[in-house]
C-alpha cells in the first residue's frame, strides 16, 4: 500500500504516472499491460476505481520505480513498554495509549541521531536537504483508502498529547477526510499494521521523504535469558525501507536499532 498524502478535497495534480506506466524515462521499455476479458474465463463484477485510489496508486507507482528501496528488518523487546502501557490503560485514561506514540517519540530520538534520514534530495537530485523539525506522518486506513495526516512538532509534544492528537485526527480522516496542509510537510512516516497482524512488510517510501517505519504485530517469542534458560519476550517486528541512494544499510541497522533500544525505556520516551 502507499503512504501518499491523498486528499479528499478537490482533485491535485497527480504525477504523470498512469495506469501502471512509469513517469517519462522509466521502464520505457516495458511491455503494454495486459488487456484481458476476463468474463471470457467466469464470472466477473467490475467497480470502479475511486478517486483517491488512482491519485494513491500514481504516488505509489512513482514512488516504487523511481526510489531504490531496501527494506531492513528488525525486533524490539517491547515487554517492559507493554506493562509500562498497559498499567497507565488500566486507570480508564479518556485516550488509551497504543505502542504507536511511543514509535513516533524513538522516530524523533533516531531522527535527531541519523539526520540523513530526516532529510529529502532536492529537485535535481544534487542537494541534501536536512530538516530541524521533527514532523512525523502517519498512515491511517479510512474508507476513502490510505491516508497520511502529519503530526507536527513531535520532539515538543508528550506521548498523552501526541495520543490525543493522533485519535482525533485519525477520527477526522477516517469520517471527513484531510486536506492536503494536514498531509504535507512530513519528515519520516510510520506505518503501523500492529492492530492487524503481520510478522513484517515493504512499506513504500513516502516521497520525497528517504525512510518509512512500518510494524507488525507484538508476539511472544523465547529469547536467551541471562542464566542460560528461557524468557518469553515481547516483540514488535520493525521493518525499515530506507531510500538506498541516500542511506546505505550499516546506517539502516544502527538506525533501526537505536528505535529498538528506545522503546525498551519506555519512561524516557514518556517524560
Ligand atoms: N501489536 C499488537 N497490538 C497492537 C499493535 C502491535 N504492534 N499496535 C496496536 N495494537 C493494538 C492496540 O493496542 C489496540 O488494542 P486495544 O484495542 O486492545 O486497545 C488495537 O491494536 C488497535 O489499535 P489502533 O489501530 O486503534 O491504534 P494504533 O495507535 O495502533 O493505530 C492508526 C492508529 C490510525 C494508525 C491505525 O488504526 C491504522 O489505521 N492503521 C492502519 C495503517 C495502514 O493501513 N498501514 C498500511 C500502510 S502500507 O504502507
Amino acid at each position: 500500500m502507499s503512504v501518499e498524502s491523498v486528499s479528499t478535497a478537490p482533485p491535485v495534480a497527480a504525477p504523470a504516472v498512469v495506469n501502471g506506466s512509469a513517469p517519462a524515462g522509466v521502464g520505457a521499455n516495458l511491455p503494454p499491460w495486459p488487456q484481458v476479458d476476463f468474463a471470457e474465463f467466469g464470472e466477473v463484477e467490475v467497480k470502479p476505481v475511486s478517486r483517491i485510489q488512482k491519485l494513491t496508486g500514481a504516488f505509489l507507482s512513482r514512488n516504487w520505480l523511481t526510489i531504490p528501496h531496501v527494506t531492513h528488518q528488525d525486533d524490539a523487546d517491547i515487554t517492559t513498554l507493554e506493562a509500562f502501557r498497559k498499567a497507565y490503560n488500566e486507570g480508564g485514561p479518556a485516550v488509551k495509549l497504543t505502542p504507536l506514540v511511543f514509535l513516533i517519540k524513538a522516530a524523533v530520538r533516531a531522527l535527531r541521531e541519523f539526520p540523513q534520514f530526516n532529510a529529502s534530495l532536492d529537485g535535481d537530485g544534487k542537494n541534501l536537504v536536512l530538516k530541524k523539525y521533527f514532523h512525523i506522518g502517519v498512515a491511517v486506513d479510512t474508507r476513502f483508502g490510505l491516508l497520511v495526516p502529519v503530526l507536527r512538532d513531535c520532539d515538543r509534544k508528550s506521548v498523552l498529547e501526541l495520543a490525543a492528537e493522533l485519535t482525533a485526527v485519525s477520527l477526522k480522516a477516517r469520517e471527513k477526510g484531510l486536506s492536503m496542509a494536514e498531509m504535507s510537510g512530513g519528515c519520516f512516516s510510520i506505518s503501523s499494521l500492529g492492530g492487524f497482524g503481520g510478522t513484517g512488510f515493504t512499506p513504500i517510501i513516502n516521497a520525497p521523504e528517504v525512510a518509512i517505519l512500518g510494524v507488525t504485530k507484538t508476539r511472544l517469542t523465547p529469547q536467551p535469558s541471562g542464566d542460560g534458560g528461557i524468557d518469553w519476550r515481547k516483540m514488535l517486528p520493525l521493518s525499515l525501507s530506507y531510500d538506498h541512494r541516500v542511506i546505505n544499510g550499516a546506517d539502516a541497522a544502527c538506525f533501526t536499532a537505536f528505535i529498538a533500544a528506545a522503546l525498551a525505556d519506555p519512561q524516557t520516551l514518556a517524560a
